[in-house]
This record gives C-alpha cells, structure tokens and sequence, in this order.
C-alpha cells in the first residue's frame, strides 16, 4: 500500500456560499467565487491498510474520537466506493489554520483529504472529480484544490456541481489581510447555521438568486481591471450573506462588536482614499480585500487603530501531493 501526504490551502468566498440545494449531495443553492490563500493551509497523510479494523483521524497529533472520526470515515467510504475496496484508513491531519474560527478550516482539511486519499487508494482522478469529491466532505472544499481564484458551479447534480480556476487579470494582483477577532470556536458551525438560514429565514431565496447572479458579474469583474468593482460585489455578497442569518426564526449573527469596528475602521479607510472592502464567513473574524500597492498601507492602518493580529496572504497555490511512500501491509 502506499500512504499519501497532501497539502491544500484554505480559501476565502468572495460570493459567498450559504444554503443547500440538496444536503445529501452537498449541492449548494448558489454557485460561488473565492480567492485561495498562501498563508493558511492543512497537511493531511493517509493511509490505507487491511490490518486496521476501524479508521483513525488526528488532529494536530490528537486522536479524535466520536462525530469527528464518523464525519472523516463518512467522507471516505465515497473514496471507498469510487476504488471498490474497503480497506480502514489511518488519517493525520495537521492544519496551520486557526481551527473553528472563520478562516475556512473545513476547506482546506476535505480538500487535502480528497487529494491524499483518492491517490492513497489508487484513483487517478481528473480534476473536476477531485473537486467534486471535495465537495462532499465540505462545500467550500472544492474551491479549494486549486490556486488564485476559483469558481464553485452551483450545478443541478453531482456531475455538474464541481469547482475550477478562473482567469484573473494581473493588473488586479489582489491581497488579502485576515484580522483575528476572536479565535475562539463559534457557537454555531456553518453548516447548522446555514441549514437554519434556509428553514427559516424569508430572506433567503432573495439571497441565492442573487448571490448566483454576482458568481458571474465576479467572474467578469476578476478579468477586468476594476477593483473597486471587485471590492465592492465582495463586501456585499458577505453582508446580505449575514443579513439573511438576522432574518432566521430565530435570529442568530456570526457578528462580534470587534467585527462591527473593523468593518467601519476599513469603510472610514475607504472614504479616505485606501482601496479596501471586507469580507465575512461564518465566524466573527474580518478579512480585507485590497491590492499589492495599497496592502502595507492597508495593514498600516489595520495595526494603528485595531490591538487583534493580522496576516497579510497573497493569492495561494492549488492543492498537492507532498509525499509517496510504500508502506507495509
Ligand atoms: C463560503 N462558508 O462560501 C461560506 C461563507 C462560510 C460562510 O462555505 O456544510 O464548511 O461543509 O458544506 O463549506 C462554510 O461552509 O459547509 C462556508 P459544509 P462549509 O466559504
């Protein structure tokens, strides 16, 4: 057997993604657009091997027990499945991502899983199929096998919801600073919080027939040169992302008061001439969007007027192999 070491990196929504279309298949109601990072990414090696009885996941060296370990085993049984075998696998993770606290940890983590463990159990697969595997181990996933900017197709079945790289205009050379608000993990994950949005929420049709209709306009506005245009379809893809969680029954925001400053301190920055626009997910922690020219600037500021850390990212690469080894049976 051969055990595999994969390395993807984690990955920001600029359209969000908020709701399912159909849980079992992990198919989202809108189709969504994101920026992969340098700076954050997970390390995930797996192995398969006869002699285990059960599979094994660790986490920063941790052995987990419980709904993690059934989530992770449930994620490879489709691996399972697709190389007709059923051989138990030893899974470690290692995330160089702040765990549960809005920075995309399920992302990067289901992406490496899906590389490592589709080539660990002998599958080639071509690239839609890997995203489309990612998927199922967590949406935002399938953003995040490749690099740069990324589109995640809504789709209207498993063939047709995957994930691929689009064209961005150098002149663009985006940068991203993650602000840490609280690192704490949230009280309610996404995938609760977005299943009780869509339940309940009035506001949510309204919102995926709309973010479906900004996946294309930030498709178009990435080839142009505008980034204001950019900016400004990002920071309000993540606002009525949040405005449709303060019209759930009942009410809930993944807000903070120190998401509220940063949010202004960026908009006051704007108003003065700094090309910046924030961004979102499904935790208190603010990401901002700017450019190469303005990000020491940007992060100048950032640091003068807020006391959280922050990490400066550029555009970050697609997932990959790090390691082959033969192991014994
Ligand atoms: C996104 N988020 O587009 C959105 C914005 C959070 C807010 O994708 O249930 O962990 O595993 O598919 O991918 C987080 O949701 O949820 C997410 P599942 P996932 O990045």
């Amino acid at each position: 057997m051969i055990a595999v070491t994969a390395r993807a990196h984690t990955n920001i929504a600029l359209i969000k993604y908020w709701g399912k279309a159909d849980a079992a298949l992990m198919l989202p109601a809108n189709s969504s657009v994101s920026l992969t990072l340098d700076q954050f990414y997970t390390d995930t090696r797996v192995a398969f091997s006869p002699q285990l009885t059960a599979d094994t996941f660790s986490l920063d060296g941790v052995l987990q027990t419980g709904a993690a370990v059934a989530k992770v085993s449930r994620f490879l049984d489709h691996v399972r499945d697709m190389a007709d075998m059923d051989l138990r696998a030893q899974v470690q993770s290692v995330n160089h991502v702040p765990t549960a606290a809005g920075l995309a940890s399920s992302a990067s983590a289901y992406a490496a899983m899906a590389l490592a463990a589709s080539r660990a159990a002998g599958l080639q697969l071509d690239h839609p199929a890997l995203t489309r595997l990612a998927r199922r181990g967590s949406g935002s996933a399938s953003r995040s096998i490749d690099g740069g900017c990324v589109i995640w197709h809504r789709g209207i079945d498993d063939e047709s919801s995957f994930a691929e790289p689009i064209a961005v205009n150098p002149a663009l050379d985006l940068r991203m600073i993650a602000i840490v608000i609280n690192h704490h993990a949230k009280k309610v994950s996404s995938r609760a919080g977005m299943a009780e949005t869509v339940a309940t929420s009035p506001f949510f049709p309204a919102w995926a027939q709309t973010a479906e209709a900004n996946s294309q306009e930030m498709v178009a506005a990435l080839a142009g040169d505008d980034f204001k245009l950019v900016g400004e379809l990002a920071e309000r893809s993540a606002l009525m992302m949040h405005a449709t969680t303060l019209a759930a029954n009942p009410p809930f925001t993944y807000f903070q008061p120190g998401t509220l400053a940063a949010l202004q301190l960026v908009q006051t920055m704007r108003a003065q001439g700094l090309p910046a626009y924030t961004t979102i997910d499904a935790g208190p922690n603010v990401k901002v969007l700017t450019t190469a020219e303005y990000v020491d600037a940007v992060a100048d500021q950032l640091a003068r007027h807020l006391d959280n850390p922050i990490t400066i990212c550029a555009p970050g690469p697609a997932a990959r192999v790090l390691q082959e080894e033969t192991v014994d049976d």
